[in-house]
């Protein structure tokens, strides 16, 4: 028998530290099963089995028949639910949180990828673009004023209640500065990061899993 419900295979990235606020948010026992991307674990028939995707973060529930979870967002709404945290039972707060939860999977996460991409990544790889740059950095800083307009006079993304939506964004938008999207003027959205990372499980998640992935350390992701 598994030691825990919850298996998380994850790395330390913006998208593997989400599922890893929930669980220690909601202090649930769980094995953390570190994915190294230089192994290329995440690329092998059983993971692939688990997440045809082959990306972390995946979730398997042993108490749920084995049940596989993979995309971040749907992996915080199935824990929300699971274990019934941090999403409102309340049908209209319930839909408010998911809307901030689909605007970080579908727009923060994906633009501020694309801007890490372009800004550390693509010169090395010979792929350098000034133009896709210039424009994933604009429309990721036009998301943060998004963010800092729904901020003003509240304490969270959705209702005022700590939810998966803030647990989804906060990892994300606490690595401006290593994407090179400014926050300046932004004092909402500043204020919001330092209400998150002040939280002891924050903390605690985002030193796991250990060590951090090469190219993390390599990149000095630690200046974020
Ligand atoms: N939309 C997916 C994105 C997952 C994703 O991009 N994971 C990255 C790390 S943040 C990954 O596994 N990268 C390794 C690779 O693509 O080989 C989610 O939110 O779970």
């Amino acid at each position: 028998m598994p030691a825990s419900d919850i298996t998380l295979y994850t790395a330390a990235t913006m998208n593997g530290w989400k599922p890893l606020v929930f669980l220690e948010e909601a202090a649930i026992p769980y094995t953390l099963a570190a994915v190294d991307f230089g192994a290329r674990s995440h690329k092998t028939p059983e993971f692939l089995a688990l997440n045809p995707n082959g990306k972390i973060p995946v979730l398997v529930d042993h108490s749920n028949d084995d049940f596989a979870v993979f995309e971040s967002g749907a992996m915080l709404w199935y824990l929300a639910e699971k274990y019934g945290r941090f999403l409102s039972e309340d049908a209209k707060l319930r839909s408010e949180t998911l809307q901030w939860l689909m605007l970080q999977m579908g727009g923060v996460g994906p633009m501020m990828g694309q801007t890490m991409f372009f800004r550390r990544f693509a010169p090395d790889a010979g792929q350098a673009s000034d133009s896709a740059l210039t424009r994933f950095t604009s429309e990721s800083r036009r998301l943060f004023e998004v963010l800092n307009t729904r901020l003003m006079g509240r304490d969270w993304l959705a209702g005022d209640a700590y939810s998966i939506a803030d647990m989804a964004m906060f990892p994300w938008v606490r690595c401006h500065s290593w994407a090179g999207v400014s926050i300046d003027g932004l004092d909402a959205l500043a204020d919001w990061i330092v209400r998150i990372d002040a939280r002891p499980a924050v903390q605690r998640a985002l030193q796991l899993p250990a060590p951090a992935p090469r190219f993390l350390a390599e990149y000095e992701l630690e200046a974020c």
